[in-house]
């Protein structure tokens, strides 16, 4: 018996040895098979195990097994060493081919949502307006009663809202149904002159279709000053809708009513899908009707302080996604929000 264990020894120490000895991932194989193939010494020891005596059997076969298994481990952590270097080495010899064109990189864009606030802030900021932004949780007293809709007023039907409480340990809050709201915010900490537009999100309770989100941005503007007038009102939105749709585009300018306007104002642009025919996107109508606009209604100064007998405001609110819908001709807003790229990267 002593003399097999030396034998498992003697076979370990010499496969170790050898297995030192190789430098290069061919040399491997040969030395797997003379140490752990069907024909080697260490294979056959195991398969004569049942001719030992009994009690000879279990010391050597428990030897031979822990031979067999301690080289097998040797053999692949070896083979993974010379795999490693051999990488190493392929790579050191590779030259850097600098002319090879780069892989493209995928490339963002910003929604076409975004480039049209961006292109309205940019024409209003040439006109001397200051660009602000208000909250989208607003509280009942700024997005209604402070604008001349007090509770049970029939024009809250206008703003289909959604509520965030009933206001019992206080006012009520909501998601603002417009971008209204800021003009008593902006009068409650700025002084005439004002000159300011806020772009941003508005939210109503209301089915989708063609022409209506209940997510959509507004872009309202609010100009106070001495002597402002309905002709300046007029002349600002002209000016802008043509920097913005070109000189030859049709814009219409009719009386709207607004509890917080007076006079009221709306203003439309003639389709540019059907150029005034009439189609599926204006409604059979040949116009789209692009922001509600009027000369600050008197109270609404006083509840910002400013006294209506010195000056005079004019305001407005745009629906920005229809003006993306009407310059390229886009049939249906829910487009915008749907988050489809084939859509998306047209812009
Ligand atoms: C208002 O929201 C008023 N606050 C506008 C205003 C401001 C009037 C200042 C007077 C003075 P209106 O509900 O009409 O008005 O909305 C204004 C514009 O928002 C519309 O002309 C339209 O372009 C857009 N709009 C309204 N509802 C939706 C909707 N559900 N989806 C997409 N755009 C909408």
């Amino acid at each position: 018996m002593t003399e097999m264990l030396g034998q498992l020894d003697g076979i370990r120490r010499a496969a170790l040895d050898e297995l030192a000895q190789i430098g290069e991932l061919e040399g491997l194989e040969s030395w797997r098979v003379r140490y752990l193939g069907k024909k080697s010494r260490l294979t056959g020891i195991l398969r004569s195990l049942t001719d030992l005596p009994l009690e000879e059997r279990r010391p050597v076969g428990s030897r031979a097994n822990r031979v067999k298994a301690s080289l097998q481990s040797d053999f692949l952590e070896r083979k993974r060493l010379l795999e490693e270097r051999h990488l190493e080495l392929s790579l050191a010899h590779k030259s850097l081919d600098v002319t090879l064109p780069g892989r493209p990189i995928p490339r963002g864009r910003l929604h076409p949502v975004t480039q049209t606030l961006e292109e309205i802030c940019d024409i209003f900021k040439n006109m001397g307006f200051q660009v602000l932004e208000g909250p989208e949780v607003e509280w009942d007293y700024y997005n209604f009663e402070a604008l001349n809709i007090p509770q049970d007023h029939p024009a809250r039907d206008m703003f289909a809202t959604l509520w965030i409480d009933s206001g019992r340990s206080g006012g009520a809050r909501l998601l603002r149904t417009h971008t209204s709201p800021m003009q008593i915010r902006i009068m409650e900490t700025t002084c005439p002159p004002i000159r300011a537009i806020v772009p941003g999100r508005t939210y109503r309770y209301e089915a989708t279709d063609a022409t209506h989100e209940s997510m959509f941005y507004q872009v309202e503007g609010f100009a106070v000053d001495k002597g402002v007038t309905l002709a300046d009102l007029k002349g600002t939105l002209f000016e802008f809708c043509s920097r913005l749709f070109g000189r030859e585009r049709r814009v219409r300018f009719r009386c709207d009513y607004f509890p917080f306007v007076e006079p009221g104002v709306e203003v439309a642009i003639e389709c540019l899908s059907c150029s005034g025919a009439g189609c599926r996107l204006c409604g059979h109508s040949g116009w789209i009707e692009i922001l509600g606009a009027g000369m600050v209604h008197p109270d609404i100064l006083r509840r910002g302080d400013i006294n209506p007998e010195v000056y005079t405001g004019f305001a407005f609110g745009l629906g920005v996604e229809r003006i993306p819908m009407l310059r390229y001709g886009i049939d249906d807003i829910r487009l915008f929000y749907g988050n489809d790229l084939r859509f998306l990267e047209q812009f």
